[in-house]
This record gives C-alpha cells, structure tokens and sequence, in this order.
C-alpha cells in the first residue's frame, strides 16, 4: 500500500469514528448544523457512512402502481388526487387483480424487486383491505417485495396486511410537525404517527419520509428529518421527494427547491439513518442527470423505477438503465445484463 493510499484510509477511519460517536436522538438544531455544512464536508461525512453500511453501492428499484386513483376525500396541498382540487385526475375504483399481476410482472421482467401498490383514501375499509390483501398475496407470489400506500390503518388492517405478505407499508410525514397544519388540515400528524405505530407492532417494515419545495423553511426540513430519525426504531426505506408541482393544487405555483438542497436533504438522510435505504423519488425528471449523480454520492441507494409515478411521470426505464450504466452503479437489471452479455 502506497503512503497516499494509507493517509486516505486514516482519514476515512477518522471520519466514520467521528460519525459512529454522533449521538441520537438527533436534535432539529444538530440536523440543521449538518444541512449547513460545506457542501463537499456534507457528501464525504455521508458517503462514508453510506460506504460503511452498504459496500455493495447497489440502487433498489421499486415500481409504483396507483391501484385506486383520485377522489380523496383529504386536502394535502401538494396532491393532484385529491377531490378538493381540480387537476385532471378522474377518479377510478380499484383495480382488478389480473391488471395488477400484470403490471407487476412487467416491473419484475424490467428489474424491479419491490412493487408498491397506491391508493387514494384517506382510509381504507374493512372490505378495501379484504381487497388489498388479495393484491397483496397474488404480487408476493411473483417474488417480489411488496409495499402498500393506502392512507391511516387500524391495528386490525396492519395485522390483515402482514398476513397477506405485506413487507412494506409507506406513509410519509412530509414535513415538520409545525409546517404541517400549512399543508394539510383534514388530519393531524398525531393521525400518521399512529398508523405509522400500528405499522411496526403488526411487524411490516416502514417506509416514511417526505417531501421538500413545499415552501417550507430550512428549519422544517431539519424538523422532518429530526422525526423520521428519531422514530424508533428508524424507517427501513425514506423516500425523500421533491414537490412535483401539479397545475391545480395549492402548491402549484411553490418556489422550486435549490437542487444542492436537496442533495443536502438525502446527506442528512443517509448520516442519521445510516441503515435506511434512501429513495430518490419525486421530481427526478425535473432534476437532470447530474443532479441525481450527487445523491446517489449523498447515499441515495433506491429510486422509483418505471415511465409514471402514482399519476405523474417519472423518466423512463431506458432513461434510468443508461443513467445507472453511465455512472457504474449496480442494480438488479445491470446485473443481469451482465449475466447475459
Ligand atoms: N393516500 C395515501 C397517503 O396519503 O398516505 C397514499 C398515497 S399518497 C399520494 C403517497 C405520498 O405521495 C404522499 O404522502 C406524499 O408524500 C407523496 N406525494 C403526493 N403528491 C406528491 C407530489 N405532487 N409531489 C411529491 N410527492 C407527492
Ligand atoms: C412516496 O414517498 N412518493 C410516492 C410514493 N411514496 C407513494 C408518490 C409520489 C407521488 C408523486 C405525484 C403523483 O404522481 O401523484
Ligand atoms: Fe389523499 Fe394521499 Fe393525496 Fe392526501 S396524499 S390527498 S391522503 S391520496
């Protein structure tokens, strides 16, 4: 080993000694200090800590479905499925197994191992999770992860859906809890903490994060992440999405987020929630290749997979092969193109 080589492992042992010693629960103040770091100092901290945690540095990717679209009854001012707002979207029941069999099995040919399945209620019904469950099952079958976004649950839903095979249920915190009353007002957010606490005790692994170019604050965007990292215990998977801004909805017209902020968002993301996998997920078509490349530095190690998110795009499959390719990052899909080249 070369003396360059060796001072680079000293001063990467020093950095993750230093992280490994940052205490929890993590203060909104100790979050902002680390959003307020040089830019530079901000990725090698969370790129260590990605590289102790992940050595393999491969991307999940996981397929979106809106299996039951607009008509919500809530009023989140960042949502084009909401009944309040007229954004275009009409309302659809759910979907029928066979639809989603296939959609899945499309995701699963293209690469995908997780499929995660939307709904637009602000709660489901007893007979809604009857149904979920049964799109549950026929999707476990196929082999995949699965994961379900359906709005509050009871503790009786949480246990039905684990008993389906759920392994995943998503329900995002969004922002800061004083923030929060400015977004949505149909609901609380004592409301997502319990869904999110009946979650864990049926054993379904969380997924929870947010969104930021809502107009929020810097403060609420260390107040987000000093939630999502002090859950305990943390979530499995933190989507952090960038407002996609849908003609329509109150947050139309909301000034876009700096894109170094939000690459900022997933440093803090990946330092305080070291075994999280970090979703880049709304927003990548806005966001341009280079942009993304600095997240995944930031330690995003997941991304939302396929043309459309839950009723707005996404980049394409082939758009993101080539972008993960250019870069060199692993994902299932490049792993099996290798095996068959
Ligand atoms: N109704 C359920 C709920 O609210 O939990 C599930 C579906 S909801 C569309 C899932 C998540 O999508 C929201 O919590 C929000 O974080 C995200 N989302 C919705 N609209 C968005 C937008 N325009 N831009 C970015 N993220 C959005
Ligand atoms: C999440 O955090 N983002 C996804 C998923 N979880 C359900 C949804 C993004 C929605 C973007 C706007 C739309 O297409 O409705
Ligand atoms: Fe309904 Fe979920 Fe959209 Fe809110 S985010 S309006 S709960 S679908």
């Amino acid at each position: 080993m070369g003396a360059n080589d060796l001072q680079q492992k000293i001063t990467l042992h020093r950095a993750s000694k230093a992280i490994a010693q940052q205490p929890g629960p993590w203060s909104v103040e100790a979050i902002q200090a680390l959003l307020d770091k040089p830019l530079m100092d901000l990725l090698f901290e969370a790129q260590t800590v990605h590289r102790r945690h992940f050595p393999d540095g491969d991307i999940e990717l996981a397929t979106l479905l809106s299996v039951k679209t607009g008509g919500c009854p809530e009023n989140c001012g960042y949502c084009p499925q909401s009944a309040e707002f007229d954004t275009g979207v009409t309302a659809q029941k759910l979907m029928e197994v066979d639809e989603v069999i296939r959609a899945a099995q499309a995701a699963k040919d293209a690469g995908a191992t997780r499929f995660c399945m939307g709904a637009a209620w602000r709660a489901p019904k007893d007979r809604d999770v009857e149904k979920v469950a049964v799109l549950i099952e026929a999707v476990k079958q196929l082999g995949m992860q699965t994961c379900a976004t359906l709005g509050m649950l009871e503790p009786h839903h949480a246990h039905q859906l684990k008993a389906a095979g759920l392994d995943y249920y998503n329900h995002n915190l969004d922002t800061a809890p004083e923030y929060y009353t400015d977004i949505v007002d149909t609901r609380t957010y004592q409301d997502r903490l319990d869904t999110l606490a009946h979650v864990r005790s049926a054993g379904i692994s969380v997924c929870c994060g947010g969104i930021v170019g809502m107009g929020e604050l810097p403060v609420h965007r260390a107040g987000l992440i000093a939630q999502l990292a002090n859950l305990d215990p943390y979530p499995e998977s933190v989507p952090i999405n960038s407002l996609v801004r849908v003609p329509g909805t109150p947050l139309a017209d909301s000034e876009p987020i700096e894109p170094f902020d939000f690459v900022r968002m997933i440093a803090v993301a990946r330092i305080t929630m070291p075994t999280a996998r970090v979703r880049l997920s709304a927003g990548r078509q806005q966001m341009g290749d280079a942009v993304q490349a600095l997240c995944f530095m930031a330690g995003a190690n997941s991304i939302f997979y396929g043309d459309k998110l839950l009723v707005t795009g996404n980049p394409d499959v082939e758009a993101d092969i080539r972008l993960l390719r250019k870069l060199g990052l692993q994902s299932r899909r490049n792993e099996q193109a290798e095996v068959h080249a």
